[in-house]
């Protein structure tokens, strides 16, 4: 379906009284630029409709019908000061903040030089850092609570300016290859469609927003329809205009989204409320769809023709083009001279995109990670340079301190070294209402297993702080305030509840240097307190599932096992340049098992690097975690009891993870137990055992085993849980067969 063509009989002559005419602050050379934008913006669906339909082209998501709202949210806003969280349908605000049609086509033919992705995501997945344009994604929604971290890192960093400073660097530090800018007045932009409003990360980020009184404008474009399901079958009554209108320190708007004055004008109002730091706003505009769900839907399957007819009539492109001529802002010959001129342009980038590159295969595995600082690298070992830790005057060695301890030095010890770090999450800060510390009325809480104890107090209440219960919105926001600059170490309370974060880890997160072609990247850490053996922990205090997580590309995942190499790894975590998920295991927190010494505020591991726990010759037992303590118990009663000389294995990391240690070990043993605390079936040790199986099967005398837990969740009464769990005797008869078979 081409533009409506304007009903001749409106067509008036230019009129030279209303020159200086001023419509809701659009000048009579804006509205014409307006008009550009929103033919524009229709005549490129149109073109990518007939580029798909020839198959040169292989996705098409149209903007037609919210082209009115769009421009008038791209003219209200400033492109490159501002910052935008679009979604689909954004093609106008897209042009009007700068992005050219040339772009758009770049985008449709997969080419390696689109700016967006470089062929890696969909068209109108937009994406350009210079113009503030933050990648997107296609999980409906999941930009919403990025958007809220994104406006969270300006205001920091406008309260925090020495943060954005980049210290010269002794050691590694990510924040060498980040740049930040700020402003102090800009505000984030964030739009959806009236069906994702149904999503929990919307309410989850209008909560966020409204506590913080952020400058947050979410615009709800709503055209009715969430493919086939209509607005009241997703919004109880009908209007989301209504349901959010409980929210405190927001200013709403609810406009005709087709009607370009009204839109700017509310456009307008919105952006001075944010831009004045009185808080959040939200903008419904209703808006239509007039080319269907996508290419791949026919709305007249569930849509009568009355009612597509009735949304015709307000047909944002063809009533702004009634509205230059009625009000004689252009004339009929001039309107056909603007769309000539257009319709020329897009031809030529047309003709230009079709002649692009598409990208090389060999540039598939180019930004999982970041190409400026590998956490696997030597420049992240500084063992050897950190000096031994000094004996007190009375000649005795200095204290051994938990994993918890050394935890919480190391954070304690990198806020002091880099502003950028903000700690939150559910209970970490010492407690939220701050005269209770001030008064010295409470000790402070820290964290449920108080790992952040004492930070708030130290470093103050915008930098550790309490987070709504809602996991998503952790990681959502963070992964936005890291995407201006800041380093979020946010906690996952525990393990078990991390699923909700799971959309924004895994569609999000970990993959926004990838799918952006390296244009946005969000280092985040995620501490989170994994794992059993707790006696009483049960089904949802004791969960592991790191292959979940080891299985998605761009993700470092990170499982220590003693206090050192917690430590160690991280202050590599904060440093680097790559999400990482960093696995702490509650019961090795205050285990008399690998304590040591406080190495010093610069003592970092690098990734990738497995420590020998235990050296031996005739088997290889590879393994992490909480297991690590009890096959090393099970290896030195075998030794005791049968001579074995086993060589454990503590990967310590399990992405990336370290081949050669365990290729060197087999290679000299001949032999392979793999074990884990996870459920046996599908988990960590089935990939190590494949890789040994595929790799090293000419040097293996012995089937490659695995030890894990039971293929069901940790029951509550302890002695199901022992018998669930892998205990030290399980590990023993493993190794034990292993020798002998
Ligand atoms: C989380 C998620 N669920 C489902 C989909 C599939 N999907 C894509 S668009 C869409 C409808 C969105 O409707 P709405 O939010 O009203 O936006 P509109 O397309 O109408 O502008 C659905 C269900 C998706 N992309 N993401
Ligand atoms: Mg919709």
């Amino acid at each position: 379906m081409a533009t409506t063509k304007t009903d001749p009989k409106l067509a008036l002559a230019a009129n030279g009284a209303k020159k200086n005419k001023v419509y809701d602050g659009l000048t009579r050379d804006q509205f014409i630029q307006a008009y550009r934008l929103m033919y524009t913006s229709r005549r490129i669906d149109d073109r990518e409709i007939l580029l798909k339909r020839q198959q040169k082209i292989y996705f098409q998501m149209s903007g037609a019908g919210h082209e009115a709202i769009g421009v008038a949210a791209g003219l209200a806003l400033k492109p490159g000061y501002d910052w935008f969280y679009p979604y689909y349908r954004d093609r106008g605000l897209c042009l009007a903040l700068g992005v050219k049609p040339y772009d758009m086509f770049l985008q449709g033919v997969g080419a390696a030089s689109d700016p967006s992705s470089g062929g890696r995501q969909m068209p109108s997945h937009w994406s350009y850092p210079a113009l503030h344009i933050v990648t997107q994604s296609s999980p409906t929604g999941s930009q919403i609570l990025q958007a809220v971290g994104c406006a969270e890192g300006g205001r920091y960093f406008a309260r925090h300016p020495n943060a954005a400073e980049v210290p010269p660097a002794k050691f590694a530090d990510y924040r060498q290859f980040k740049t930040v800018t700020f402003q102090g007045d800009e505000i984030t932009y964030v739009s959806l469609g009236d069906g994702t409003s149904s999503e929990g990360e919307f309410w989850e980020a209008m909560n966020a927003a409204a506590l913080g009184k952020l400058p947050v404008i979410f615009c709800v474009q709503d055209n009715g329809y969430a493919i086939s399901v209509p607005v009241e079958v997703q919004t109880a009554g009908g209007s989301i205009s209504r349901l959010v209108s409980g929210f405190p320190n927001f200013h709403f708007e609810e406009v005709d989204g087709t009607d370009p004055v009204a839109s700017y004008s509310a456009f307008q109002r919105a952006v001075q409320y944010c831009r004045e730091g009185h808080g959040p706003a939200f903008v419904h505009a209703h808006v239509i769809r007039p080319y269907s769900h996508s290419l791949s839907d026919d709305e007249r399957l569930y849509r009568p023709d009355t009612e597509r007819e009735r949304d015709a009539a307000r047909d944002p492109v063809t009533r702004t083009q009634m509205f230059l001529l009625r009000e004689g802002i252009l004339d009929e010959k001039g309107i056909n001279q603007l769309e000539k001129e257009v319709e020329a342009e897009l031809q030529t980038a047309v003709d230009s995109a079709l002649e692009a590159l598409p990208p090389v295969p060999e540039s598939i595995m180019k930004y999982v990670y970041s190409p400026d600082l590998d956490p696997a690298s030597p420049v992240f070992d500084t063992q050897a340079a950190v000096p031994e830790p000094a004996a007190s005057a009375d000649g005795k060695k200095p204290a051994n301190k938990t994993m918890a301890d050394l935890i919480t030095a190391t954070l304690r010890d990198e806020m002091k070294r880099d502003e950028r770090i903000v700690i939150f999450g559910e209970d970490v800060a010492d407690v939220s209402r701050e005269e209770y510390l001030k008064r010295k009325l409470v000790k402070g809480k820290g964290g449920v297993f108080k790992l952040t104890f004492g930070l708030q107090n130290e470093f103050g209440g915008d930098r550790v702080f309490n987070s709504p219960l809602a996991e998503a919105a952790i990681v959502g926001r963070a992964t936005g305030m890291a995407t201006r600059g800041l380093k979020p170490v946010v906690e996952i309370q525990f393990f078990d509840y991390i699923w909700p974060a799971m959309m924004q880890i895994r569609d999000e997160l970990s993959v926004i240097r990838w799918r952006s072609n390296n244009g946005f990247s969000c280092p985040v850490v995620i501490r989170v307190a994994i794992g059993g053996y707790l006696t009483g922990g049960a089904i949802y205090h004791s969960q592991c599932g790191e292959s979940v997580f080891t299985h998605i590309p761009g993700l470092r995942v990170i499982f220590p096992s003693n206090a050192l190499d917690a430590a160690g790894l991280l202050r590599t975590a904060i440093r680097c340049d790559d999400p990482v998920l960093f696995l702490e295991h509650k019961r090795l927190y205050r285990e008399t098992f690998g304590r040591a010494p406080y190495p010093g505020p610069d003592y970092m591991i690098p990734f990738g690097k497995a420590k020998v726990v235990h050296p031996g010759t005739d088997l290889t037992v590879i393994t992490y975690g909480a297991v690590v303590p009890r096959a090393l118990q099970a290896a030195q009663k075998l030794e005791r009891e049968q001579d074995v000389s086993v060589e454990l294995i503590d990967l310590r990391c399990l992405n990336p993870f370290d081949w050669e240690t365990i290729a060197a070990s087999v290679a000299k043993t001949s032999r392979a137990l793999v074990a884990y605390e996870d459920s046996l079936s599908w988990g960590y040790g089935a990939e190590i055992a494949a890789r040994i199986a595929d790799q090293l099967f000419d040097k293996l005398d012995a089937p490659v085993r695995r030890v894990g837990a039971k293929d069901v969740f940790v029951a509550y009464q302890p002695i199901l849980e022992d018998a669930i769990l892998p205990q030290p005797n399980d590990l023993f008869l493993a190794m034990k067969e292993l020798v002998e078979y």
